[in-house]
């Protein structure tokens, strides 16, 4: 059985208004995590996630596919703007993970099994085609990465490599930190897969 150790950090462009948002949920034998980048940034990108969030908390164990349908449907009766996003859930005792990505959202798997993860083509809200869920199993040793294109996609291996150790918290603070674009917002979540 595994455990999970979480880490997020956001850092908006502009003081009030966040376009990009990050949620992470624990269970008793599972973490899942949302990673919003919408459209933009200011007001209106603020709006989009907003909506996000508020589906992701109404929605308790919602499968990815059904979320992002219907974040899509809701993001069109609002009329706010398109999101890409990453999900991932993680099964402690299975040791595997799910995982669904629409757009510019980046989740890498680094450590001993070192993984670039797929995104769908698409934003939610915008063009969109039904994407389905991935699997792969998670080790402990696993540091699970997922990023908004806020931060360099240059973001060179060795360069990250850096930032790994300590807590999850402390690593999505630094990959924040030190590969924000700061033309747009930017987010991470970690996820640290411990025996
Ligand atoms: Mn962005």
């Amino acid at each position: 059985m595994i455990s999970i150790d979480t880490g997020m950090f956001v850092k908006s462009l502009e003081p009030d208004f966040c376009g990009d948002a990050a949620v992470i949920k624990k269970y008793e034998n599972r973490t899942r995590c949302f990673l919003f980048d919408a459209l933009g940034h200011g007001e209106e990108a603020w709006k989009s996630a907003e909506l996000c969030v508020s589906l992701v908390n109404d929605s308790n164990m919602i499968d990815f596919v059904a979320l992002a349908k219907l974040i899509h449907n809701g993001i069109k009766a609002k009329r706010v703007r398109g999101v890409v996003a990453g999900f991932c859930e993680i099964d402690h005792s299975a040791q595997k993970m799910e995982y669904l990505a629409m757009g510019d959202i980046s989740i890498r798997i680094f450590g001993p099994n070192r993984t670039n993860l797929v995104s769908f083509p698409g934003i939610i809200g915008e063009v969109y085609r039904t994407p389905f869920v991935r699997k792969t199993d998670v080790f402990p040793g696993d540091i699970i990465v997922l990023n908004s294109d806020g931060l360099r996609n240059s973001v060179a291996e060795n360069e990250i490599q850096k930032f790994l150790s300590g807590s999850a918290e402390q690593t999505a603070r630094q990959i924040v930190t030190n590969f924000r674009r700061e033309t747009d917002d930017a987010s991470c979540i970690v996820l640290k897969v411990n025996k």
